[in-house]
Order: C-alpha cells, then structure tokens, then sequence
C-alpha cells in the first residue's frame, strides 16, 4: 500500500454505514461481511484459541449493517442484519485495513544495487536483547540480508544462529552443510570453482526460503562473497523490457539436482509473481535449469530473456562483494538475493564455510512477537 494511502480513521457515515478514512483523503464504506469475518464475540470465536467458529462462506452473502453507534471513543458498535451485534475497536480495524494484500506487516523490502554502502554488518551475541535482534531483523527484512560478526568460528555454530530464527530445514545435505573444495563433490559449490549468481536449491519444493553462511576459515586470497538483490534486477528488466520479464515470468523452469541417493525435480518461473503481480521469488540457478522443450518461437524469446536477465544479474552495477572472515556469518533470504563467490586457489590454503537453511517465515514472526513485546500488547492468536 502506497503511503499515501494509510488508514487513518474510521466514522460513521449514515445510520448503517461505517466509513474507512485514508490519510490520501479516500474513503471506503466497509464491507458487511469483512465487518462480521472480524467479530471477536464469544458466539464468533473460540476465546482461547481466538479461531473462528463459522465458516465465512455460511454467512448470508446479502448480510447488511442495520445500525452502527459509538458507544465509547475507539470503539463502534454494529447490528448486522443476521440479527449478530458486535463491538469493534477502531485500532484493531485499522490495523486490519493496513495490511497490503499479502497480508504482510513487516518492513518492507528496500531494493538495492552495486552501490549499497555500508554494508549490514553487525555484532552477533549468544544473547541478544530485543533491541539488538530488532536491528538484525530489520536489516535482514528491508536487504535481505545481514552479515553477523564475531560468531566464534567453531563447527555447528551455523545452527545456533538459525536457532536464534527460526527452526533448521534439513535436507538431503545434513542439518548443516559443509562448503569446501574435496575431489569427492556432489555439488559444483564444493569445488573451488567462481559461482556465478544463483539462489540455492531451486529444485526443492518447497525451496529454501533463508540460507546462514558461516565462514570458519578463509586462508585464500579469493573465494569472495558475493550477493546480487534479484528483485531490483527483476524490476530493473520490467522496467526497460517489459516483454522479456513477462517471458521469464511466465515459462517454468525444470530444475534437478541428483546423486547416488537423491533425485530431485521442482518446475517454476526464473520471475515468479504473486496473485498481485508483485515479485514473490527468483528461481535461477544456471548450472541446473533446464526449459522445458517449447515450440521455437518461444524457445528463442526464453533464450533472449534469459540472457538479459543474466548479463543484469552478472553486472558489477548489481552486485556486492565482500570478504567473510572466520567467524562471519551471513544469513539472506534465497527467495530474493542471489549469491556466489570468486574461485580460489585451495593450494593457497583451506576455505571452509558451514551453511544450514531455516524458513522464510521465522524472522517475520519474531519480529511480530517483538513489536509486540515492545508496545506491550498481548498475544492475539489468528487462525493457522
Ligand atoms: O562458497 C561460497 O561462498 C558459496 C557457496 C554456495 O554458493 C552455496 O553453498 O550455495
């Protein structure tokens, strides 16, 4: 939602009407079952759980609002024409009108290219207090990423760092997994090859929403991190060629990953949007993504697109590079940065990395729970 657009009260605007005033000067009449969805009376939820008792499909599709008072300040009144009545605080409507369409209450994403400076690098502790994760979070949630200084540089400490977000994704891989170059590679990030920009995983359904890199030790002079936001590039390409992001929005991808005991395969868009056309996540991975075999006119636009989107995500006006010493920790969510590293010379000395991948959703909810510490609000708990 554009912030001109904020909710910034309601009024009551007729003998059954109650009124949502934006702060763009707009106004929106409420809709009498959004109202009776949200009634929070004994009757409509179970109190403990705060989960609905009905279901909104059983409510009359013609319900309307009989009657509408102010009984006290912040808080209105409404007799629904079910003969259901119910009291609303304006704060907690509001909120509701706030959310945008996805629902999302967190900062919002902040779009950044090969300029990006300083960094998010931060202090890690085993006991961060509000404050602190707060400040990691927000950097995590508005970049995309942050670099946690200072984790001591000791095996597994990769997943008590996930621990302190969210809860660790195993995988085929191990709970955690090790980066370092061994003749017996299974993945091409094993080696001390350069990793061109790629999000990990993409043949897994569901993906790995987050990825934590935990440099344990570094005794090369390469193998540099280094971090592209996909998103910006994605909007940069809508921008100058709206027709090849369409194309890479629009054709799933095969990608797979095998070995002597693993077979994985997940198709989807290199662009993936969501019901609003809005960027939901990049699925890019060159050395694993195979089109499927399409007639050849759209073969050669999925070729031209895909070459303009790489060259972009390749380009040093996008990415970042940065050096992770032993004991940094880079945590970022895979669904919209890609990463990569420079190749090294493992006759220099050992380059080894522990990563280990959570869920996109743990840092959103810690930091709802928080902000609601911090402003003292119980726990209201909404229906899964
Ligand atoms: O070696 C690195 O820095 C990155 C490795 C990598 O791309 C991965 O594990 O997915």
């Amino acid at each position: 939602m554009a912030s001109g657009q904020r909710p910034l009260g309601l009024r009551i605007t007729g003998p059954a009407e109650l009124t949502l005033q934006r702060s763009d000067g707009s106004e929106q009449a409420l809709h009498p079952l959004w109202l009776r969805e949200r009634c929070t009376d004994a009757a409509s939820i179970d109190l403990k759980t705060r989960q609905r008792l009905q279901d909104p499909s059983d409510f009359d599709p013609e319900l309307k609002l009989l009657a509408v008072s102010q009984p006290a300040a912040g808080i209105f009144r409404v007799r629904f024409s079910d003969g259901h009545e119910a009291s609303f605080e304006a704060a907690a409507i509001l909120a509701e009108a706030a959310l945008a369409p996805a629902g999302h209450d967190c900062p919002a994403a902040k779009l950044w290219d090969g300029k990006l400076s300083p960094l998010p690098r931060m202090r890690w502790c085993a006991e961060p207090g509000d404050a602190q994760l707060e400040s990691w979070l927000e950097s995590f949630l508005e970049l995309g990423f942050v670099i946690l200084e200072g984790v001591p540089a000791e095996p597994g400490m990769v997943l008590k760092v996930g621990a302190q977000f969210g809860f660790v994704r195993e995988t085929n891989f191990g709970a955690l997994f090790n980066v370092r170059s061994t003749p017996e590679a299974t993945d091409l990030a094993y080696t001390s090859v350069a990793l061109d920009p790629h999000t990990d995983n993409p043949y897994r359904t569901p993906v790995p929403g987050i990825q934590l890199l935990h440099c344990l030790v570094n005794e090369t002079s390469g193998g540099l991190s280094t971090l592209v936001d996909g998103f910006a590039v994605a909007q940069a390409l809508r921008a100058s060629h709206r027709e090849a992001f369409n194309v890479l929005a629009s054709t799933p991808v095969r990608f797979c990953y095998t070995d002597a005991d693993t077979e994985l395969t997940a198709s989807a868009p290199p662009i993936a949007l969501d019901a609003s056309g809005e960027l939901a996540a990049i699925h890019f991975s060159p050395r694993l993504d195979f089109v499927p075999l399409l007639p050849p006119e759209r073969l050669e636009a999925y070729y031209r697109a895909r070459r303009l989107f790489d060259a972009r995500l390749r380009a040093a006006d996008f990415e970042i590079r940065f050096l992770l010493g032993n004991g940094d920790l880079v945590m970022f969510d895979n669904t919209r940065l890609l990463h990569g590293r420079t190749g090294f010379d493992p006759a220099e000395g050992l380059r080894h990395l522990q990563g280990c991948y959570i869920d996109l959703d743990g840092p959103r909810s810690l930091y709802r729970v928080l902000r609601r510490r911090a402003s003292g609000t119980p726990a209201v708990r909404r229906s899964a």
